[in-house]
């Protein structure tokens, strides 16, 4: 009896839904195809090779322009309840904009669409995951504030086209990845180092783009077809290095959490204050005259408040906030390792199983109670068929869901593992390998091999269970 009240205990609820995700520029290759056209990440691995670890691209990647087959029948393999994917914008809008649609690219996304229904497999889709057409790029990208209906009428095509067999979308794939990392770091495409200006036009464009989508579909598509939809966030947790540390820790979660959900789930809308507040104290303190954080009119709050249907977190890992009291002023956290924590091969990762538990209750208190989909979460290490650490990985953090789910009382209902197989993993090329199927980058055949972690995805889906492992 003990037993059996402990296997259930690690039973995920009936209905749960499992995925794994995969994004267009990271696995499709056929970079030139057909009419396909430039995109950033085109551009700035031709242009500035040296950013990319061993100068790789994205070029070939995968293959799954052409192997799209075999990549079903592994989503099929591991009995996926749904596969997580990416239109490329210059794919299917060789021009960027609404003009001009390609048919090889309608094509391409209607056979995977097609092929993974067939197989009951559900589509989930999104639409931008970092590739903006160079076309775009070159009238100023995310920090253009036309991009917003240049986004709408691109989400008006994809919509029209897929939205009767695909129900669940994700507009944006984590602005913070590609907002900071093209304009706070410069190591994003198209490499735009703009931190202080770059970064929170790109923000307040990013933020105005998705919920023009989102309206987009409420008015035109949602009576109909009944999807759902909203943007992803890159989700870092961040704990107090001491108690002492709470009240800027709290300050580091609003500007890289709160920066891109408080606009959308919180129930004012708008920036979150504290990020108001650092950013204007930065900006007067460097002779801005006025904040470099754009405000948002009225009429703008309003547009983007409540533009969700559930809320996508992608996750993997934590940090520890420091205080530095140097009186200077902006932000004034360090963040560090908690030493207990083991590095994975990509250097901002380290495994804190308990983080993503606590990051979706901040989440729920912050903004509440509502649908949370875990759309990204997986293990980065080297090339191997042997992949204990990333099964160690996805056992502890699906226990925290769990236990999430079971104690705290979170709806989460869906978890993505991020990625079905390895691929090009931007700047990093091809080391760092979050696949649960082995890619051999080396075959002009791009053959895919599973690895023990795919046998474990596999047999947890079967069970809807984590007590299949009796060492946990
Ligand atoms: C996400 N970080 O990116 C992306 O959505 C995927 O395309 C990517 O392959 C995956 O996670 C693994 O990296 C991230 O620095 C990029 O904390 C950077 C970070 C986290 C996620």
């Amino acid at each position: 009896l003990v037993a059996a009240v402990a296997c259930e205990e690690l039973d995920f609820p009936p209905g749960f839904q499992f995925g794994a995700a995969s994004a267009a520029y990271q696995v499709e290759g056929g970079w030139n195809a057909s009419d396909k056209a430039e995109n950033i990440w085109d551009r700035f691995v031709h242009d500035k090779p040296h950013f990319v670890a061993d100068l790789a691209n994205g070029d070939v990647a995968c293959d799954s322009y052409h192997l799209w087959r075999r990549d079903i029948e592994m989503a099929a393999e591991l009995g996926l309840h749904f596969y997580r994917f990416s239109i490329a914008w210059s794919r299917l809008l060789p021009n960027g904009f609404a003009d001009k649609i390609s048919e090889d690219g309608l094509n391409y996304y209607n056979n995977v669409i097609d092929g993974l229904l067939e197989k009951g497999i559900q589509p989930m889709v999104t639409l931008y995951h970092w590739d903006l057409p160079q076309s775009l790029q070159d009238l100023g990208g995310w920090t253009n504030p036309l991009i917003v209906d240049w986004f709408g009428d691109y989400a008006r095509v994809v919509f029209s086209h897929f939205a009767d067999r695909v129900k669940i979308w994700i507009t944006i794939n984590e602005p913070l990845s590609f907002c900071d990392g093209t304009y706070s770091y410069g190591t994003n495409a198209p490499g735009i180092y703009d931190p202080e200006v770059g970064t929170y036009l790109c923000n307040k464009n990013v933020l105005l783009a998705h919920a023009k989508a989102y309206r987009i579909y409420d008015k035109e598509f949602r009576e109909m077809y009944q999807g759902e939809l909203t943007l992803a966030n890159h989700l870092m947790w961040y704990e107090p290095f001491t108690p002492e540390d709470e009240e800027l820790t709290e300050t580091a979660r609003q500007y890289m959490v709160g920066r891109y959900s408080h606009a959308v789930y919180s129930k004012e809308g708008g920036w979150p204050p504290a990020v108001e507040q650092v950013v204007a104290e930065l900006s007067k303190a460097k002779g801005y005259s006025e904040s470099t954080l754009p405000a948002f009119t009225d009429e703008e709050i309003e547009f983007i408040r409540g533009t969700f249907d559930y809320y996508a977190v992608n996750h993997y890992t934590s940090q520890l906030t420091r205080t530095v009291d140097d009186g200077s002023p902006g932000l004034n956290v360090e963040y560090e390792i908690h030493p207990d924590w083991k590095p994975t091969q990509s250097s901002w990762f380290y495994v804190y199983p308990e983080g993503i538990r606590k990051q979706i209750l901040w989440l729920r208190e912050r903004y509440g109670d509502m649908k949370f989909i875990i759309t990204e979460n997986g293990y980065s290490s080297s090339i191997g068929l042997q992949d204990t650490e990333r099964i160690e990985y996805y056992k502890e953090y699906l226990k925290q869901l769990l236990l999430g789910i079971k104690e705290d009382g979170l709806n989460i209902t869906g978890y993505t593992a991020w990625t079905l197989m390895d691929n090009f993993e931007w700047t990093d090329g091809y080391n760092s390998r979050f696949g649960l199927y082995e890619v051999d980058f080396s075959s002009p055949e791009r053959t895919r091999t599973p690895k023990a972690s795919a046998e474990f995805y596999k047999n947890l889906i079967r069970h809807n269970s984590l007590s299949i492992y009796d060492e946990l």
